[in-house]
């Protein structure tokens, strides 16, 4: 690129801040926050800058790597290309599709390449063993979308800039800026919403960042907010406050939800939650009486053992309230590529519960099995046992459960391909490493965070650098693969019209797709005359795309749903490259009932999931409390997952990876600040030092994931340095919410005590 300032979005997070980047003599000389971008108006946060970290690190892989006996050995492209296709097939044709797993990590939904080339991708493995990192997140949220709404990705978004009161329940949006809410600048968010009278409110088991910003704040017992739920609805019943406004009119099963919360008086629920009954009485009224109130949850409500209930509480409390779909409330957005609608047209609303995996029986959702059931399917002999295994853009060894358990099973399996650009713990197993460009080489469109965006947003952001002619986007080594992977399967050719369909589709590419995306979605500009001419490529493509890829709906090139009628129009790719700080298209607009997907279009207010489920939660209310530590995650907001250690910029200063604990647990277990503490539980043991604060709830202590870079044989130096311990390996890959299968990675029980090593040198 040339000399001056380039626009561009940051794709590290969920919060999409335009970024003004300066580059001279080829080299980025400076990142700073764009002023001009109407969503982000200027803010970043530190990890902004090391986009430029990134690319330039000399520890980030350009070139294939195949693993020799003598070590790493750099091939071309075709050959490895060639060579992991031919390995693949070879697994498949000899012990059966499914002996081939595959895990889709975090950064492929900040990747629109990656995302078009996922599903053409997948059908070509042709295995039920899809894994991903969903599993781990925000699946609680998914299955509430689509048994109350009708559509996994109808997700609600807390209209935080209309709001005047936000009750925050395990989520620190201060350090992740935000999740299931692309929102820059929270805190500037903040300060407005306190500017105009409003309040925040957080409930959370340790004092967070969030938490110091709040009106209020609550600790909360890990895994106990589905019982403080319930009583809030309970509370909302017994005080005749249930008040669902224009929901009322499209929603069912409300009496099921009357019976369903009667146990659950505040009373019932002080002592397993830790929150008294008046504060419990007084979050419910608050959220019934402020108008423009939400209530919102994330990880810490997601991740843990009653996830699927916590999530689907947190819905249920905004719809008693009126808050759903109202103005301050949780709304749905209308991006200008329309995943929801392109899905349902494509027969693709979601699924649940389909099949079930092989050793333990954990339900599908979604076409993906449980990330926790990784490791067994991989090490439990018999039929259909995990023999391949692919990952692309994650690293489950440290962000799966059971680390070391998915060490183990990685390690023994008959071939392993990894799409990422770093040398770590997980792709440390591979046979092959296919390494992509920087994401600064690369076009960006946000498909899936204009989805869970605070407005209405769009921007695309033209690569910064030129790729050098020996280097494969995420999106190319996807397609390049799967197309040899089908012709393998056909006995090595395709016949002219789909030869040319995967030729289309390489040469179309994602960007040619979002074209036609954004032209047939609701602000589209149709291509109009140039149909005629267009079509036969349009079909060539659609002929090699899976079955139900939501792609395939954009053979009408004209706008696809006619409920789109009185937005504005005029948006194409070329429209976005004309506004390279982005376009606001508004604040987040009512649009119920018509959004809905349920076959009745009524929101379900009490879908029998949830219900089986209430035993469990009935029988919570009688365990005993205490008794054992409980481990909980943390985020940093210089850290993300787990592979941006390798920027000096962000690990230096104070180590993160501590153990917080509460003074008095410390004591109990003779820690001292500047102790090593060893954490273990069956999964494993790790060694990390205390930081023994007042912040966190007696009984709870708790360590960031995404640490632990310690393994041998990985290449990321500063990281290496920076290594911390990795959580995965304390906690148990054999803990799911029953509900839903998402991993507990909040709450499980651990033991604490000082590390021998540490003891002795101390005495
Ligand atoms: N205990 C605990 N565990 C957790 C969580 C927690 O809160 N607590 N959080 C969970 C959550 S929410 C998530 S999303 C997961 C994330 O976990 P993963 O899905 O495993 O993702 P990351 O840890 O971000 O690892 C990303 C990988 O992608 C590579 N990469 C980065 N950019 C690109 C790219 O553009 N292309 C390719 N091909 N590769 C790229 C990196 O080198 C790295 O290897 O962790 C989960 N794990
Ligand atoms: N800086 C930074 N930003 C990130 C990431 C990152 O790693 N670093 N990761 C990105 C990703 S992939 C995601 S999914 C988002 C996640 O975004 P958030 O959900 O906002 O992430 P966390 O900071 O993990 O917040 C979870 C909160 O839940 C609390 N918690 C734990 N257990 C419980 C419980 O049982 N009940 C309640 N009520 N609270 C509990 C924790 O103390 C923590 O404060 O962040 C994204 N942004
Ligand atoms: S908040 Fe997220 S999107 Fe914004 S600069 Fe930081 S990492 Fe990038
Ligand atoms: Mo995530």
């Amino acid at each position: 690129m040339e000399n001056g300032i380039h626009y561009r979005t940051c794709h590290l997070c969920e919060a999409m801040c335009g970024v003004a980047i300066e580059m001279r003599d080829g080299h980025i000389a400076s990142v700073r926050g764009d002023r001009d971008d109407p969503f982000s108006h200027g803010h970043i946060c530190p990890k902004a800058v090391a986009l430029k970290d990134i690319h330039n690190d000399p520890d980030r892989l350009t070139r294939p790597l195949q693993r020799t006996a003598e070590g790493w050995k750099e091939l071309d492209w075709d050959c490895a290309l060639d060579l992991v296709a031919r390995r693949l097939h070879q697994v498949r044709t000899e012990h059966g599709r499914n002996a081939v797993g595959v895990y889709l990590g975090n950064p492929n939904v900040h990747n629109h390449g990656a995302l078009v080339a996922n599903l053409p991708f997948l059908r070509a493995l042709g295995t039920q063993n899809r894994f991903s990192a969903t599993s781990n997140d925000q699946l609680p949220h998914m299955l509430a979308n689509l048994e109350m709404f009708g559509h996994q990705l109808l997700f609600p978004i807390p209209d935080i800039d209309h709001t005047e009161l936000l009750i925050c329940i395990g989520a620190n949006p201060l350090a992740s800026n935000g999740s299931l809410m692309s929102v820059p600048d929270l805190k500037g968010r903040l300060k407005a919403l306190k500017a105009r009278g409003g309040e925040l409110v957080v409930i959370d088991p340790r004092r967070t960042e969030t938490a110091r910003q709040a009106d209020a704040f609550h600790f909360i017992r890990p895994g106990s907010d589905a019982l403080l739920l319930m009583a809030m609805v309970n509370v909302l019943f017994a005080e005749n406050r249930v008040d669902l406004g224009a929901a009322q009119h499209w929603t069912r099963d409300l009496e099921l939800v009357r019976l369903a919360c009667l146990p659950y008086t505040p009373e019932a629920v002080a002592q397993q939650t830790g929150i008294e009954p008046v504060i419990i009485r007084d979050l419910a009224h608050r959220l019934a009486t402020t108008q423009r109130a939400v209530l919102y949850g994330r990880i810490g409500t997601s991740t843990q053992s009653f996830g699927g209930l916590a999530t689907w509480l947190i819905y249920l409390l905004n719809i008693l309230t009126g808050k759903l779909d109202a103005t301050g409330g949780l709304m749905f957005t209308q991006p200008a590529v329309d995943l929801v609608t392109l899905g349902a047209l494509s027969g693709q609303r979601g699924h649940v519960g389909r099949r079930t995996s092989r050793v333990r029986g954990l339900p599908e959702f979604g076409g993906e099995y449980p990330a926790s059931t990784m490791a067994e399917e991989m090490l439990t002999p018999g039929n259909g046992r995990i023999r391949a295994f692919v990952t692309i853009a994650g690293n489950p060894v440290l962000s799966s459960p059971g680390g070391q358990r998915l060490d183990e099973g990685l390690a023994q399996l008959d071939f392993m391909v990894s799409i990422d650009y770093y040398l770590n713990e997980t792709t440390r197993h591979a046979d092959i490493i296919l390494p992509p460009t920087s994401a600064l080489e690369r076009s960006h469109y946000d498909v899936i965070f204009n989805m869970l965006s605070v407005r209405n947003v769009a921007k695309y952001s033209e690569p910064l650098f030129q790729p050098d002619d020996n280097a494969r986007h995420d999106w190319q080594i996807m397609l390049e693969l799967a197309h040899r992977l089908e012709r393998l399967k056909r006995g090595g050719s395709l016949g002219l019209r789909r030869e040319l369909g995967w030729r289309a589709l390489k040469r179309i590419g994602p960007d040619g797709l979002l074209d036609l995306a954004l032209r047939t979605g609701p602000y589209g500009q149709p291509v109009g005359r140039l149909q005629p001419l267009l079509q036969p490529a349009v079909d060539l493509i659609e002929a090699v795309l899976p079955e139900r890829h939501p792609l395939k709906h954009l053979t009408g090139l004209s706008p696809l749903d006619r409920r789109w009628q009185d937005l504005p129009k005029g948006l194409s790719l070329a429209a976005l490259r004309d506004q390279p700080h982005g376009l606001d298209l508004g604040p987040l607009r009512p649009s119920l009932p018509d959004r809905l997907y349920t076959r009745d279009r009524q929101v379900h207010l009490a879908p029998r999931r949830y219900l089986e489920d209430l035993p469990r939660l009935y029988q919570r209310l009688s365990e005993p409390v205490g008794g054992h530590l409980q481990l909980i995650g943390r985020r940093h907001l210089r850290s993300n997952n787990s592979w941006m250690h390798n920027s000096q910029r962000l690990v230096k200063g104070p180590e993160r990876c501590t153990l917080m604990i509460h003074p008095r647990d410390a004591s109990l277990a003779g820690l001292a600040n500047g102790d090593q503490a060893e954490v273990t539980s069956e999964a494993g043991r790790i060694v990390l030092p205390v930081e023994i604060t007042e912040d966190i709830m007696p009984g709870v202590v708790s360590v960031p994931h995404g640490w632990g870079h310690t393994r041998a044989g990985t290449t990321q130096r500063v990281a290496q340095a920076h290594a911390g311990a990795s959580i995965n390996d304390v906690i148990r890959d054999n803990q799911v919410d029953p509900v839903s299968g998402t991993s507990v990675l909040n709450g499980q029980a651990v033991t604490v005590t000082r590390h021998a090593n540490e003891q002795r040198r101390r005495a």
